[in-house]
């Protein structure tokens, strides 16, 4: 089947904005499958650099058809404003190319608030959430009381639904977290009005999808944050509250169990996190500020969606051989490339120290506590002092770049079939 899947195998921000729109060329349907606003993925196309959090990547190409699916929480408020700034950039945004699943789970202003508070009481133990209500709208999904975004089509059903979210709400931000009462009526009557503007996009996408499928046209699922922040998988408890692996392709768009042709794994050349969490390679001084850079180029590690300083670090090949085999990654994409030129040596983490044992992939079950006392083990590989950005082809990369790109290969055992060395659409290097 013409699936192709498009996966971050680190905590994020691996340039799956910029890989996704470059894939979605061939893709007739682009779809998102899980999280929500917290996503920030970035296209850049020419003088133009779309922010999407909501919307898949792929709209960016005027041919595609854009799927919400039915594991995302979605906020109607930031995806108006979202629809709204893409349309002004000249993106086509209407019902007939985009759907947004009757299933997926609505986020409101409660939400956040209650994301907020709750990260803050935590303390020193915060998970350095987006704050955008993931947490909240994923656990009201699980306990069985979520709105879901086909009840906006029910109005009057649905004012009383959302009041009696806020009126819950409210009592826990009182009695937990010691804030001012909600004003409720407002609330509801503000949000419910603002919130069903989305109403003539919730469609039910599953006859376009399966058609498209049977047609032979292809299907791009586009994750969202990185495999490590995955709810089951990922650096529990520091991570977010989906599944980021391409496994929840098949729940988050309702599609069944079928063959997926691809399953890129998208990584960067080097190591990023936004939040807290275990990050055996992070570094800090100067290596660190070389590698985020200061925020004067678009592409410095700043979160997209809230401006926060990304940690940063070398490469971890024990978390890429972990996550290949959690997504089943054939085929692997590495970024930023460009961003290594001129560092006299660069460093991959091949294996770590704990407890007296060498691990060179990271076993299941391994706690945070524990993996935060990993000590790594690095390989040192030359650098390179050549600009990638104008590079096109692989045999004009620099020796000692093929090289790099050549160990994380064999590390991963997967191929790596593309390398992007800078934003743009065209500074791409494809590998046969
Ligand atoms: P949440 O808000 O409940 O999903 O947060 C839980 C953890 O997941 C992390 N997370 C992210 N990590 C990297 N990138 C994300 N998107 C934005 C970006 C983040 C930003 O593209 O830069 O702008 O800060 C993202 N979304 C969630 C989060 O940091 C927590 O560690
Ligand atoms: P995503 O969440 O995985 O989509 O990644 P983000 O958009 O949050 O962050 C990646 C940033 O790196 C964006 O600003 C991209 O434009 C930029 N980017 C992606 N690939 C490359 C690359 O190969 N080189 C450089 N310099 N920037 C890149
Ligand atoms: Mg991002």
């Amino acid at each position: 089947m013409p699936i192709h899947i498009a996966v971050g195998t680190q905590w994020g921000d691996e340039g799956k904005g910029r890989v996704v729109d470059l894939l979605s060329a061939d893709a007739a349907l682009v779809c998102r499958y899980n999280g929500g606003d917290n996503a920030g993925h970035t296209v850049t196309v020419g003088t133009k650099t779309f922010k999407l959090h909501l919307i898949p990547s792929g709209i960016v190409h005027s041919h595609t058809i854009g799927i919400l699916g039915s594991g995302m929480v979605i906020n109607p408020l930031t995806l108006l404003s979202e629809m709204d700034t893409l349309k002004k950039s000249g993106i086509e945004i209407s019902p007939r190319r985009l759907y947004i699943s009757p299933l997926a789970h609505l986020i409101t202003p409660a939400h956040r608030l209650l994301d907020q508070a709750q990260d803050a009481a935590r303390g020193k133990g915060a998970i350095g959430t987006t704050g955008r209500g993931i947490g909240p709208a994923y656990i009201d999904k699980a306990a069985r009381r979520g709105l879901r975004a086909g009840e906006i089509l029910d109005p009057e059903a649905f004012r009383i639904r959302v009041k009696e979210h806020f009126r819950e709400v409210d009592i826990q931000l009182q009695r937990m977290y010691e804030k001012e009462p909600l004003d409720i009526e407002a609330m509801t009557a503000e949000w419910v009005a603002e919130a069903s503007k989305i109403a003539p996009y919730i469609q039910d996408y599953s006859q376009l999808l399966h058609d498209t499928l049977r047609s032979g046209d292809q299907v791009l699922a586009e994750g969202a944050q990185g495999s490590l922040l995955d709810l089951d998988f990922g650096t529990y408890p520091y991570v977010t509250s989906s599944c980021t692996t391409a496994t929840g392709v098949f729940s988050g768009l309702g599609l069944g169990i079928m063959p997926v042709d691809r399953i890129i794994g998208i990584t960067k050349a080097f190591q990023t996190r936004v939040g807290s969490g275990p990050f055996p390679t992070e570094l800090s001084g100067e290596m660190a500020e070389r590698l985020r850079g200061t925020g004067a180029n678009p592409w410095d590690e700043f979160g997209t969606t809230t401006g926060r300083p990304r940690r940063v670090g070398w490469f971890d090949a024990v978390l890429l051989k972990y996550t290949v085999a959690i997504n089943g990654v054939n085929e692997l994409c590495i970024t930023k490339m460009d961003i290594l030129s001129g560092l006299p040596e660069i460093k991959i983490c091949t294996s770590y120290q704990l407890n007296g044992m060498g691990y060179e992939t990271l076993p299941v079950g391994l706690s945070a506590e524990q993996l935060a006392k990993a000590r790594p083990v690095y390989e040192t590989l030359p650098g390179w002092t050549e600009d990638l950005t104008g590079i096109r082809k692989w045999k004009d990369l620099p020796q000692n770049a093929q090289a790099y790109i050549h160990r994380l290969q064999e590390l991963s055992g997967v191929q790596v079939s593309l390398v992007s060395v800078g934003p743009e659409r065209d500074q791409i290097i494809h590998l046969d």
